[in-house]
């Protein structure tokens, strides 16, 4: 039997107990921009904006894809609508309608200008990964990026993010409109910050004059995002298509969790009311978030995946590294937070423990373990920066950093993909390692948080003992 595509005319045929749009979508008007519409946009930020639909109607989604144009036009058959699996042991579904359209930026690039200059058109997000915001180790745009220094030299014609956001504030400053207020939804530490000194430095070299109206009038509030989210892949079709009766090309799954935490900022809309939590700390929710659960992940993934586990779950039923990473986040990731007034660590680590052993999930360690480089700078080494300043031992800490070295030794003896920014030169330094501590820790130096004896007497010690089967201490050393 052939299924109906999921649309807004078959939506009424959806199998019963499915949640759908509350609200008449046909009423919604496009007030958010987002760049980059994948799975954890999906997953998380377009549920908040469904949420918030149901009462406020000005805030549907312009989902636009800088590359690819595969996700852009599945969304444009379905009239923007697609499904969220909700996995626990007794899984849910939910089509959510606040995309209201999605383009390509290649393809549609005056689509997306009309859009970014309309006077409706009140917010920009994007989930655009690190990589997305062009900025230099030091923090400052790197004008040499190719996509850069070709918007720079055209500023008229954008095609990175960057270029894009400066070239819709020309527009809308020209027409005297007021800036967009842009939310960086990334998994990144002051992701406000960052994002405003992207943007700010781009426009110094576009037109002074702007760099200090955005400067002055726009707003790049802070976020925390958190919800687990594994690749789609066809086992989730099939498994939605089984539950809805209908075929969605572009479903995703996620853990039944879902935070979103904003900076304060006199918000237009009223994100509380759907869901997100306001505050004036979000650099304490997201230390905390980043450190505990994506510290765990990394440590879990690295390590996992040296000792042959496959997934999260699988990691967590291995009861040497469970409890490693439960040390680990109690004895050495805890004392480096101060929490946010009203958040206990010890119940929240709990929290984030069961949500990662969740047995409904199949998250791919693989998955967890790209990006090390970027990955590890924000989870892991402003931990050791915190050790270091206090004095408290480093000997735990340095495991999964040597681990994240094994598993380039690995993958680059295996001649396996290392997917990472620095791809080519951790090829290179694993291709070189002995499987020696004292040796190879120092191939990787360039990518450590420091090399002072310290820290790189800890790795080597850490490598030597975790061995490539990523052996823990409980395993007899
Ligand atoms: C994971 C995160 O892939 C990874 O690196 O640690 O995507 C994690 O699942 C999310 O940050 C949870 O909010």
């Amino acid at each position: 039997m052939t299924l109906e595509r999921l649309s807004p005319q078959s939506l009424a045929r959806v199998q019963p107990g499915i949640a759908v749009p509350t609200y008449d979508r046909r009423s919604i008007t496009t007030g958010i921009v987002h760049f980059g519409p994948g799975a954890f946009h999906r997953a998380h930020q377009a549920f908040f904006v469904d949420k918030l639909l149901a009462t406020d109607s000005r805030w549907g989604i312009c989902d636009v894809a800088l590359r690819g144009t595969a996700t852009p036009e599945a969304l444009t058959v379905q009239g923007g609508l697609y499904t969220i699996a909700e996995l626990s042991p007794s899984p849910s579904f939910r089509i959510v309608g606040s995309i209201h359209e999605a383009v390509a930026a290649p393809t549609y690039p005056e689509v997306l200008r009309a859009r970014l200059a309309a006077a409706s058109t009140r917010i920009v997000t994007m989930t655009v990964t690190e990589n997305g915001y062009a900025l230099m180790p030091s923090g400052d745009l790197d004008t040499a990026r190719s996509e850069i220094a070709a918007d720079l030299a055209t500023p008229s014609a954008p095609t990175s993010l960057i270029g894009w956001l400066v070239e819709g504030l020309r527009l809308r400053r020209a027409s005297n409109l007021a800036p967009y207020t842009m939310i960086s939804c990334d998994n990144l530490s002051d992701n406000g910050a960052r994002l405003r000194r992207a943007v700010v430095q781009f426009a110094s070299q576009v037109e002074p004059d702007l760099a200090r109206w955005i400067d002055g009038e726009a707003r790049f509030p802070g976020t925390m995002v958190d919800s687990i989210t594994p690749a789609s892949d066809e086992a989730l079709k099939a498994r939605v298509a089984q539950a809805t009766g209908l075929l969605d090309m572009v479903p995703v799954q996620r853990e039944p969790f879902v935070q979103w935490v904003m900076e304060d900022h006199d918000s237009d809309p009223d994100w509380a009311a759907a869901g997100v939590t306001l505050t004036r700390d979000v650099a304490g929710y997201e230390q905390a978030k980043l450190r505990i659960l994506n510290g765990a992940h990394s440590t879990l993934a690295y390590l996992g995946l040296l000792r042959g586990r496959r997934t999260t779950r699988d990691a967590m039923a291995d009861p040497m590294l469970a409890a490693f990473a439960r040390t680990l986040v109690g004895q050495d990731i805890a004392p480096s937070l101060t929490p946010p007034a009203g958040l206990d660590l010890a119940a929240y680590a709990e929290n984030v423990f069961e949500r990662i052993a969740n047995p409904a999930i199949e998250h791919h360690l693989g998955q967890i373990a790209f990006d090390g480089t970027l990955k590890l700078a924000i989870r892991l080494y402003p931990v050791i920066e915190a050790a270091i300043a206090a004095q408290r031992p480093l000997d735990r800490l340095a495991i999964p950093v040597a681990a994240w070295m094994r598993f380039i030794r690995r993958r680059a003896r295996e001649g396996t993909e290392i997917i990472d920014p620095q791809a080519e030169r951790l090829a290179e330094r694993g291709t070189a390692s002995t499987g020696t501590g004292a040796h190879d820790v120092m191939l990787f130096a360039e990518f450590l948080p420091r090399t002072d004896p310290a820290i790189t007497a800890a790795l080597a010690r850490a490598y030597d003992a975790i061995g490539d089967g990523g052996l823990l201490p409980g395993d007899g050393w």
